[in-house]
């Protein structure tokens, strides 16, 4: 991996990814893209609408990539929302960055998520390989797209590796369009008004991850020597499962009376009961050392104190 093109470099994971690959590869090394223009960028900087398969090929080759990550898509919520919208999207911009890769011979990574699993698949210690018959528009994105990259590895040759997320917590973009969204929004709202009204129901247990163990994850998985790897799309990654009265309980070792109380939205809470509430990392640990460094407390103390600093100086 030394010169690196992303899609959605200003989403949640895309911004992150664009500054930490700068660090570690060089700012000329990394050209974010995105179909916003970016604003004060620290490197090499393009607008990309990923359905437009020309410019995405030519953004590639002028540039001299040799790893596309593709980052861009809708997110679960605004999936349901956009269903069309979503699957031109996902699919069409998936399938546009599969051949890009394809054409220039390009390593290349996208993201599948827990969002691949629906209400048939175990929902404990869910296993790598196992049923996936999700009932949203964004699951079936994920798994046609896990589906579509292992196709484009044994038919083309194509260096295709991805990770199943679970939810994200950053404190660099605030989220949009996703399910998992509370467990930021949760902090944000704690610094500013010590309370937190949740749309996910007590009880609603699901996969989360600090982003800085999900940037380091990519990096990982993108640099272990391909003859190590079994699996290739899609491994299972997660550091903790919680519901929203254990976040709460974290946030409460900071803040004693932050108040948490509940107004259930029937769609995302209806997205979230279909998913799995932990899921197993054995193969990603076998395969290529997955691990993770921040658990829900120490993923609270760096969550509160980055937000202070970031609202106190906004
Ligand atoms: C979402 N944050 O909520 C994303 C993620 C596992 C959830 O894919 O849609």
């Amino acid at each position: 991996m030394k010169r690196i093109m992303i899609t959605g470099a200003l989403g949640q994971i895309g911004s992150e990814l664009t500054t930490k690959l700068r660090e570690i590869y060089g700012a000329d090394n990394v050209l974010a893209t995105d179909i916003r223009p970016a604003s004060g960028s620290t490197g090499p900087s393009a607008v990309l609408d990923v359905t437009d398969a020309q410019k995405m090929h030519d953004l590639a080759k002028d540039f001299g990539a040799d790893t596309l990550m593709h980052m861009a898509a809708l997110l679960s919520a605004t999936a349901e929302e956009k269903p069309l919208l979503a699957w031109n999207l996902n699919m069409g911009g998936l399938v546009n960055a599969l051949e890009t890769s394809r054409e220039l011979g390009l390593q290349f990574f996208t993201p599948s998520s827990i969002g691949a699993f629906g209400p048939s698949t175990p929902k404990n210690n869910t296993p790598q390989d196992t049923l996936q018959r999700p009932t949203t528009m964004y699951g079936v994105n994920k798994v046609a797209g896990e589906l579509l990259c292992d196709y484009y590895f044994e038919r083309f040759g194509v260096d295709t590796r991805g990770v199943r997320f679970p939810g994200l917590i950053s404190n660099v973009t605030p989220p949009g369009g996703g399910t998992t969204d509370y467990a930021v929004d949760i902090y944000y709202q704690a610094i500013e008004q010590n309370s937190y009204t949740s749309y996910i129901a007590a009880g609603t247990y699901m996969d989360m991850m600090y982003m800085p163990d999900a940037l380091q994850a990519i990096i990982d998985l993108m640099e272990t020597d391909a003859d190590q790897l079994i699996h290739r799309n899609a491994f299972n990654v997660t550091a903790m499962s919680f519901d929203p009265e254990q976040i709460a309980a974290s946030i409460r070792k900071h803040l004693p009376d932050f108040q948490l109380d509940y107004a259930v939205d029937p769609v995302r809470q209806g997205i979230a009961d279909s998913w799995p509430d932990n899921i197993d990392v054995t193969a990603a640990r076998d395969e290529w050392g997955f691990k993770t460094a921040y658990d829900l407390d120490a993923m609270t103390a760096d969550m509160l104190e980055k937000l202070k600093n970031k609202l106190q100086n906004a």
